[in-house]
């Protein structure tokens, strides 16, 4: 459900029987350019996507938290005590929430209980991260309620401690700093090590381009498996190559990783080492020549993910290369892979043709069909009533 700011106080009062003290929201991302070099302290480039998530929330004057959802509008609220909440020790989605408030006292910030009630218009396992929008809605929330005064990149550590530890995933800085960090009109340059971050100016519009979003349906978890998996390897290259992490790696080097390191590794490697480069390479093709250029280094990127760090699927492959026929300048998987979204760069006027092409070429595959949507950079998380 996605409701107004005056309904979801509405629910809030129906649900808590107070009203709310305000509401809150937090855009999910789409990712440029620049996959898994976030825990690799490298480069990325997302945006905060025009979907975002709204918690309505009221201090208490105990240290109990409440969590309820209007997607479940009949399920009880999720209810814990800052006192013993311990990391793991919640399951489902209100890990998420619960998580950040735990991560926010582990990282010295004593706050208050409070009532939650979220609503979200970011489709869920999509990869377009419905889990930072959350993160960071209810990080800015309490934040303010609290009086905190915590930094925005403080709070994107928030929200990466809440789901490393709470949810049990080993993402990485970049979702939740796109939360935090986009505007509207902009990408977020980010670098993952120093943490500095710069708006690229992103005129879609003015460029008469669209970014269509291609929700494969494939569900995927950063929980488990492959994702865990990516990280170790990137791990492991950067200890046999005696580097603090893949960062300090650039494409000369990969002659003598090469060498070093096992085949599998070594195309691991390659790949970060290679998107880094074209992250920088985006920023500078952006401001030297406007967003319609930028095609070939999406093309690369995704044959990157695909051959190199193979965190593709066939739904995702095919929605790349049936929109790159039909007319996409450029277009590649986002996110951490396994399944969720690709994206594809396009002219206005081709727009229909490349999503009658997908949906064509899933009916053909057997594919469920995908979902297609175009998503403007918009705002950063803030306060909306
Ligand atoms: C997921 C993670 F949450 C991010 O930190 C990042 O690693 C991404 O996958 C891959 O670039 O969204």
């Amino acid at each position: 459900m996605t409701s107004t700011p005056h309904d979801l106080a509405a629910a809030f009062t129906d649900r808590f029987g107070t009203e709310p003290d305000g509401l809150w929201s937090a855009p999910g991302r789409v990712n440029v350019i620049g996959e898994h070099t976030d825990y690799n302290d490298g480069f990325v480039l997302p945006f905060a996507i025009n979907h975002s998530t709204t918690v309505a929330a009221a201090l208490r004057t105990d240290r109990l938290v409440r969590v309820a959802s209007t997607f479940a509008p009949d399920e009880a609220p999720v209810t814990a005590d800052l006192d013993t909440l311990e990391e793991g020790g919640v399951d489902g989605w209100a890990a998420y929430p619960l998580g950040v408030l735990w991560a926010m006292e582990q990282s010295g910030h004593r706050i208050q209980g409070m009532d939650l009630l979220v609503d979200s218009s970011v489709p869920v396992g999509a990869g377009l991260s419905s889990s930072a929008a959350l993160e960071c809605s209810v990080a800015v929330a309490a934040n303010d309620l609290a009086q905190a005064g915590i930094s925005r990149r403080e709070l994107a550590g928030i929200g990466q401690l809440a789901e490393n530890r709470m949810v049990g995933a080993p993402t990485g800085i970049m979702d939740q700093s796109a939360s935090l960090l986009g505007e509207a009109g902009h990408a977020v340059f980010l670098d993952c090590r120093s943490g500095e971050s710069r708006l690229v100016p992103l005129d879609l519009e003015g460029a008469g381009l669209e970014l269509m979003v291609i929700d494969t349906r494939v569900s995927h978890s950063h929980s488990t498996g492959g994702y865990a998996a990516r990280r170790r390897s990137c791990e492991l290259g950067a200890e046999l190559m005696g580097v603090p992490a893949l960062r300090d790696l650039s494409v000369k080097d990969l002659a003598e990783a090469a060498g070093v390191l096992d085949e599998e590794t070594f195309r691991r490697v390659r790949h970060i080492v290679t998107e880094n480069a074209r992250v920088e390479d985006t920023v500078r093709v952006l401001s030297e020549r406007g967003p319609a250029e930028i095609g070939p280094l999406l093309v690369a990127s995704h044959a990157s993910m695909r051959d190199d760090f193979e965190i593709s699927c066939a739904e995702l492959d095919t929605a790349v290369d049936t929109a790159l026929d039909a007319g996409a300048i450029g277009a590649r998987m986002t996110g951490g892979g396994f399944g969720g979204a690709a994206i594809a760069l396009a002219r206005v006027g081709a727009v229909t043709a490349i999503r009658d092409a997908v949906e064509g070429a899933f009916s053909a595959a057997g594919f469920r069909s995908p979902v297609i949507f175009s998503v403007l950079p918009g705002a950063g998380a803030a306060r909306v009533a």
